[in-house]
């Protein structure tokens, strides 16, 4: 199977901030999960460099935007393999290849008919780069603020629009069709009565300023940004050439997206692939927002969160654990240094760490580093052996789901059996009485460990590659298809280290 997988492209008017490093890590763990499990997949991410709101932030630095662009891009490049991501493109809207898409689509939707000239008059926000209704807005002051606090701007002039009130039933039809394609429940709710409510058509261009897509065969407009920033998705895999083998094999695609741009991916976006003949995206999954000790992340808060910062801090594996571990994918979440130290010391050290520690160290002592596989189980040992099975089971299925947050709670429901079987059959009790038994035992907790340690590796990658290092398991043999034949022979084992010492609390 194939599996085409997208974090927004970033707005380069500032440096990445954890809310980015959220998405494109959720991405990442997806991303590693299907590649495990022999999915030939592709990761997509990148930054959105056109629009006004770029424009500005370039002008404020009184540079020319192209320099500007290519400076912030770099900050975003570069936080990638700082958070432990896999990647297979990144795309940059100033990029010829992606003009060249833009341009394209845009051809097309003219070509059926999709899009007119006429005039816009109403409230934009340069901040959301978004158009709003006077009834989506607040009066505070005698101005006018969107819900989230932007301010917006009168604005007045000629633009495309495009077509989109004729696209309602069709929008109906595809979210039928393709079983709710966007996640989670609510969010697909808030949309389908969004669409149901009747639709505007779209102003998709713009004459004020000049950094964007030129709009073909008319040299006065520039393309709306949102219109340029979602054939990303399309560019990466080579459109316009729709027969190329990445565009047949990986399209319709995946897109990960915060709740704020949930609209732009749901509604706008599959009606202009309808538009243009081809198909909509194949899921939509729009995660929550991160807040800062309760408060809302924002520069002029002071309280943005540097990605280096806080890694450096706690470490790599123990923010991406902590990210998908502590609030439901899809739900609101609140970043706080004690909520982290908290929670990496209850899973990560104590369940699943000190486990590993203190299991290959008594098996090194000993056992002579080895163990073989038994089938002489007790009923017990049977009981644990389904339990397994169906935690695996559940995980696969909260992956295929995106219930990152249940993933990995399953994960430590069975690693915390494992803890309590140790305890309860006590290994280093059979060593005089029964050291049969006591191999089985060790066996027993060994497979839950080397499967715990797959299931986290998407999570945790760095993590658990040492922890399966520890059982002469190799990068290239972490995967679902041999996940049962690791356990099948001898398993020898190395001195383990510590993986994740505590945090003072
Ligand atoms: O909207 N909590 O770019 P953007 C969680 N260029 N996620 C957060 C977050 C927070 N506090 N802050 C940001 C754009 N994000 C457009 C997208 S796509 C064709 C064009 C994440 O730089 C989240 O994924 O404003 C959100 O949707 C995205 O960053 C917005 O990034």
């Amino acid at each position: 199977m194939s599996y085409f997988i997208t974090t927004p492209i970033y707005y380069v008017n500032d440096a990445p901030h954890i809310g980015h490093a959220y998405t494109t890590i959720a991405c990442d763990i997806v991303s590693r999960y299907n590649k495990i499990d022999d999915d030939d997949t592709f990761f997509l991410t990148g930054t959105d460099e056109h629009g006004q709101k770029v424009e500005k932030a370039a002008l404020m630095q009184k540079k020319n935007p192209q320099d500007f662009v290519n400076e912030m891009s770099k900050n975003f490049r570069d936080l990638i393999p700082f958070l432990g991501c896999e990647i297979n493109d990144f795309i940059r809207t100033t990029e010829q290849r992606h003009i060249n898409a833009a341009q394209a689509l845009w051809k097309k939707l003219d070509e059926n008919n999709q899009i007119y000239l006429s005039n816009y008059e109403g409230w934009y926000s340069v901040r959301d780069e978004a158009f709003y209704q006077e009834s989506e807005l607040q009066k505070i002051d005698g101005k006018f603020f969107t819900e989230d606090g932007s301010p917006v701007e009168w604005i007045k002039e000629e633009s495309y629009f495009f077509k989109l009130s004729e696209w309602q039933d069709k929008l109906i039809e595809y979210y039928e069709q393709y079983q709710r394609p966007i996640y989670p429940e609510t969010r697909y709710n808030e949309v389908l009565s969004f669409v149901k409510g009747g639709l505007k058509d779209l102003s998709i261009s713009r004459t004020t300023f000049r950094w964007g897509v030129p709009v073909p065969n008319n040299k006065n407009h520039v393309m709306y940004v949102w219109i340029d920033a979602l054939c990303n998705y399309l560019t990466a895999i080579g459109y316009p050439d729709t027969n190329n083998s990445n565009f047949k094999k990986y399209w319709p695609g995946v897109h990960v997206v915060g709740k704020d741009i949930l609209r732009f991916h749901a509604v706008y976006w599959p009606a202009f692939l309808m538009a243009a003949d081809l198909e909509p995206p194949k899921k939509i999954f729009a995660h929550g927002w991160w807040t800062n000790e309760g408060q809302k992340i924002s520069k002029s808060l002071g309280n943005v969160i540097d990605p280096y910062e806080i890694i450096n801090e706690y470490g790599l594996d123990q923010i991406r654990y902590f990210l998908f571990r502590e609030v439901p994918f899809g739900k609101d979440g609140n970043f706080s240094k004690q909520s982290i130290a908290t929670r990496v010391n209850a899973d990560l050290s104590n369940t699943y760490g000190n486990l590993i520690q203190r299991i290959c160290t008594f098996v090194v002592k000993n056992c002579e580093s080895k163990i073989m596989p038994s089938n002489n189980l007790t009923e017990e040992d049977k009981a644990l052996e389904e339990a397994i099975e169906s935690s695996v089971i559940s995980y696969r299925y909260n992956m295929g789901e995106m219930n990152l947050d249940s993933s990995l709670k399953g994960i430590m429901v069975l690693l915390n059996e494992a803890n309590a079987y140790v305890d309860s059959q006590a290994p280093w009790k059979l060593k005089t009485t029964d050291p049969d038994r006591m191999k089985v035992v060790l066996y027993m907790v060994l497979n839950i460990i080397i499967k715990s340690s797959i299931m986290l590796y998407p999570f945790i990658p760095q993590s658990a590659e040492k922890a399966l290092s520890y059982f002469n398991i190799s990068k290239d043999k972490i995967s679902f298809n041999n996940f049962s034949l690791l356990i099948k022979n001898e398993i020898k084992i190395n001195n383990p280290e510590p993986l994740f010492p505590r945090f003072e609390l």
